[in-house]
């Protein structure tokens, strides 16, 4: 099973979208096994976007994600990654699909309402930056006899 790392941005907390983002995560079968609330410091946003360090962007990017608190989430399933990069959209809010959530809920770039992993690889890094291992849960749910056919 496959875990990814998702965040909802300050502008997602204060706009009351959290239990939105997490209620379609919820429906669409995925597992939350770990989440916080928490205020990013400024040594932990530069880690979190540092391959986007060189780009102009960046600094307004730091002071964005740690502008307020962001609930931060280990989800569970299926091709996780992939799946919850579509259920969140494209980067740009005013390019992403209605349906999705940067879709349904932004129209700027720099205010794109959540985070979503790209990859594996990013999955384990960003878990890990905010996550120790007791804190990310294992286990059983009976309705996901209901959800996967194995
Ligand atoms: P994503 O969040 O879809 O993985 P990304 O990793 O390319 O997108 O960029 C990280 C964040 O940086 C993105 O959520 C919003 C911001 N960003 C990306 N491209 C930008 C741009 N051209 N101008 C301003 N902010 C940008
Ligand atoms: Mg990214």
């Amino acid at each position: 099973m496959e875990r990814t790392f998702v965040m909802v941005k300050p502008d997602g907390v204060q706009r009351g979208l959290v239990g939105e983002i997490i209620s379609r995560l919820e429906r669409k079968g995925l597992k939350i096994v770990a989440i916080k609330m928490l205020k990013i410091t400024e040594e932990m946003a530069k880690r979190h976007y540092e391959e986007h360090k060189s780009k102009q962007f960046f600094s307004s990017l730091v002071s964005y994600i740690t502008s307020g608190p962001v609930v931060a989430m280990v989800v569970e399933g299926n091709n996780a990654v992939k799946v919850v990069r579509k259920l969140v959209g494209a980067t740009n809010p005013s390019e992403a699909e209605p349906g999705t959530i940067r879709g349904d809920f932004g129209l700027d770039v720099g205010r794109n309402v959540v985070h979503a992993s790209d990859s594996l690889a990013s999955a384990e890094r960003e878990i890990g930056l905010f996550f120790t291992p007791d804190e990310i849960l294992s286990y059983e749910r009976e309705v996901d006899r209901w959800i996967y056919e194995r």
